[in-house]
């Protein structure tokens, strides 16, 4: 296995984190391709320790793995230094990080704007992570963003800074009535903040090829997921950068030939946080249950997830964007204790009956789900190591699940834990 990817199936928060560390002893990179400071990855160690990753990938937890924050991610250096210290004061070495010299810096600025157009959006708001992490992307695309190797020169970064402000502030400060940002103030903070991780900067294209050439293997870690993604997800109401596995090539500097296996991490139900649509959402108690019993509150921003029933036009369309090889089914013990499982098998759109994920954001939005109820479980299955001990009707869901998901389910959760997953294939 050169290349593997692992990607969220649905919007975010399937488990990514989880499954990225149970690769920790077959891997010996561990690469984040996009995103920022916007993702939250649990990762629960053997021992209870549990901790929350943001911008750090999730192979920092393994001690034998080398960590890659890729080009296409955007690095908020405050954060990652204080992401830094944190693990190192849980005494977790942080010595195998490395940082690509072509990542973008989320500048002070970013977090500004990020927060102060949600305000402005007021109900049409994105729910952004407040992160800085659109505006960040927007600069990049637009050329006139600040890397990670601007750190190495001052002179650069200060002419970067300043023509960037000279049209922000005016914005800022006409449009939001928000304070003007000093420039110089900004480049002595983000300078200051860069010498402690100068040697971490890397050209990390060519260290990641370099190590596939050897023989070694490179798992891609993906944040959000396939429905946040910015050219497949529910536009607007997505993330600025490619979560799908697309975008792990791009955001990397390996090349699709090397991806030999993509691992879709797909949640028995379905959350989602910030707004748009959601075919399968319930809001009523049952809604409440799951979010309670799944624990579904922000890893980064604490917020309530919203919480529905599992999706499988969702899961189809995630195969084939994404190419999935495997899918790793996380979060079955949530569903323990239902009297029946209701299962989302194809959309009804203005009194049509649709099997694929509509066309247009409108027939999304109208979209009404069409369910099929299978009968549920009540015994505990966080103790079950093995698919043949988990209850018939939980083995009947899964295996429904996988009829209609467009990949095989190579592996289930059963808890938080390491240990708490079923191994099939
Ligand atoms: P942003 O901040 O520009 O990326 O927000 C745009 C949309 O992307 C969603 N988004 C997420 N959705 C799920 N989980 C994410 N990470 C955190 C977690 C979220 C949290 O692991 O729990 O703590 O709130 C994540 N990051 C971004 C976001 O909700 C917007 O819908
Ligand atoms: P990520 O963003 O995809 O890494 O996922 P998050 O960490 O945001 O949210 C997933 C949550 O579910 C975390 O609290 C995990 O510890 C937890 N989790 C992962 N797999 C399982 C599972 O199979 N069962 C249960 N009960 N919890 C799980
Ligand atoms: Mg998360």
């Amino acid at each position: 296995m050169p290349a593997i990817v692992v990607i969220g199936a649905q919007w975010g928060d399937e488990g990514k984190g989880k499954a990225t560390d149970l690769f920790g002893d077959r891997v010996q990179w561990v690469v984040r391709y996009q995103g920022g400071n916007n993702a939250g990855h649990t990762v629960v160690l053997p021992d209870g320790q549990n901790f929350a990753l943001h911008l750090i990938p999730s192979g920092i937890l393994s001690p034998s793995v080398n960590n890659v924050i890729g080009n296409g991610v955007v690095v908020d250096p405050g954060v990652l230094l204080e992401e830094l210290s944190g693990l190192e004061a849980r005494g977790v070495d942080t010595g195998k990080l490395l940082i690509s010299a072509d990542a973008h810096l989320i500048m002070p600025y970013h977090v500004a704007i990020d927060k102060v157009t949600e305000r402005y959006l007021g109900k049409a708001k994105i729910g952004t992570t407040g992160r800085g992490i659109g505006p960040c992307y927007q600069d990049k695309v637009a050329r006139v963003g600040v890397r990670v190797q601007d750190l190495l020169d001052e002179k650069i970064m200060r002419q970067k800074v300043d023509a960037a402000l000279d049209f922000k502030n005016q914005v800022l400060v006409k449009v939001y009535n928000h304070r003007a940002l000093d420039p110089n103030q900004v480049v002595d903070t983000v300078l200051e903040q860069g010498s402690k991780f100068l040697s971490r900067i890397a050209d990390t294209r060519l260290l990641l090829n370099q190590a596939l050439e050897r023989g070694e293997n490179v798992l891609l870690e993906g944040s959000q997921g396939t429905l946040l993604d910015v050219d497949h997800g529910t536009y607007p109401f997505v993330t600025s950068s490619n979560p799908t596995s697309g975008g792990a090539s791009a955001g990397s500097g390996i090349g699709p030939t090397r991806i030999t296996t993509v691992i879709g991490i797909l949640k028995a139900y379905t959350t989602r946080v910030g707004s748009g649509p959601f075919p399968t959402e319930l809001t009523d108690e049952m809604g409440e249950n799951l979010r309670k019993q799944g624990g579904e509150f922000g890893v980064t921003t604490g917020r309530s997830r919203r919480t529905g029933w599992f999706d499988a036009v969702i899961a189809r369309y995630a195969a084939r964007v994404n190419g999935i090889t495997d899918y790793f089914l996380t979060k079955l013990d949530v569903l323990s204790g239902l009297d029946t499982v209701p299962i989302c098998v194809g959309y009804e759109v203005d009194g049509r009956r649709v099997g694929d994920m509509p066309m247009t954001q409108t027939d999304v939005h109208h979209a009404i789900p069409v369910y099929e109820e299978m009968p549920g479980w009540w015994e505990d299955i966080s103790q079950c190591r093995e698919f043949g001990e988990l209850p018939a009707n939980a083995r009947a869901y899964v295996e429904r699940l996988e009829e209609l998901s467009g990949a095989r389910v190579s592996a289930i959760g059963v808890g938080p834990g390491r240990d708490q997953t079923i191994v099939r294939h």
